[in-house]
């Protein structure tokens, strides 16, 4: 089955999947969320894939959940049909997803951008909230992760203004790993997708999840999920490949085992 609003590639042990209705900004309707749900769901069964990257055009990541497809909707559909939960499917993505994102971030765009577990950020681009100016509220996610990511006051203000952050703001802010020029986006984020997807799977999957753990959480429980965690790694091949490969100076092969 192909893909019409987004495009998938694999580079190695990466798989790419690329935002892609350029008339639209990548307007994020009901068949592309679809499709990213496919490709996601095919990228966790194939177990050459270690690493995900999400990217889009230059121009866009995406500027929003589609307000077309949105503007006539009522509340019996938006709640029976849990239109939302769709969306989901990438926070609930096992393996490590890094999103590469080059212009607009806005609304939805900027809540899948914060879904993936690390954010490069071109210069170029721009992280909002502007629900607010369409007399509504983000919703699938935004008001939560990005409060956690950047605290409340900066937070409160982009979701109650429409406030857009350009890349240095949204650096210093802690929503992005850091800021790369537009020209080497994409060979930055495939260079952390391959670092990523060249060390042990398991190893990564767990760390993700236990990081991921300290936002709903105790410190003290997301202590000893840690640990139960740590010591579980220690049934894997890929621990004795990774400390024999240190204690004999070379470097490591890992299974994914
Ligand atoms: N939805 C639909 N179409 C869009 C969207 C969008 N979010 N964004 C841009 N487009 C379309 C435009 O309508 C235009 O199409 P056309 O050529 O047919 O008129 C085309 O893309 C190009 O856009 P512009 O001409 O507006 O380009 P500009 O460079 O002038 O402006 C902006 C770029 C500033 C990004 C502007 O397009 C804009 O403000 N877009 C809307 C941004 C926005 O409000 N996003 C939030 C949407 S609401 C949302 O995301 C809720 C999330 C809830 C998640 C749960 C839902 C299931």
């Amino acid at each position: 089955m192909g893909y019409d609003n987004i495009q998938v590639a694999t580079n190695g042990r990466v798989g790419i999947i690329t935002l892609h209705r350029p008339k639209a900004l990548n307007a994020l309707n009901e068949a592309l969320i679809g499709e990213l749900g496919r490709a996601l769901d095919a990228f966790e069964a194939d177990r050459s894939i270690g690493c995900l990257v999400l990217t889009g055009s230059d121009r866009a990541f995406a500027a929003g959940a589609d307000i077309k497809e949105m503007q006539a909707l009522g509340f019996p559909a938006t709640y029976t049909d849990d239109f939302v939960t769709s969306w989901e499917r990438l926070s609930r993505c096992r393996k490590p997803v890094i999103a590469a994102v080059a212009g607009y971030a806005l609304g939805g765009g900027c809540e899948l951008a914060m879904m993936c577990d690390i954010i490069l950020a071109a210069d170029n681009a721009r992280f909002g909230q502007p629900e607010i100016q369409l007399g509504v509220m983000p919703g699938a996610g935004g008001s939560q992760r990005l409060t956690r990511a950047i605290g409340k006051a900066k937070a409160m203000e982009m979701c109650l203004t429409g406030r857009t952050l350009t890349a240095e703001e949204a650096d210093r802010f802690g929503l992005v790993s850091r800021v790369v020029p537009l020209s080497g986006l994409m060979d930055e984020a495939m260079k952390v997708a391959d670092t990523i997807a060249g060390l042990s799977l398991p190893a990564a999957m767990m760390a993700k999840e236990s990081v991921n753990r300290a936002f709903e959480t105790t410190l003290a429980e997301g202590i000893r999920f840690e640990r139960r965690l740590f010591q579980a790694l220690f049934a894997t091949a890929d621990q004795k490949e990774g400390m024999d490969a240190f204690v004999e100076k070379r470097a490591a092969s890992f299974r994914n085992g």
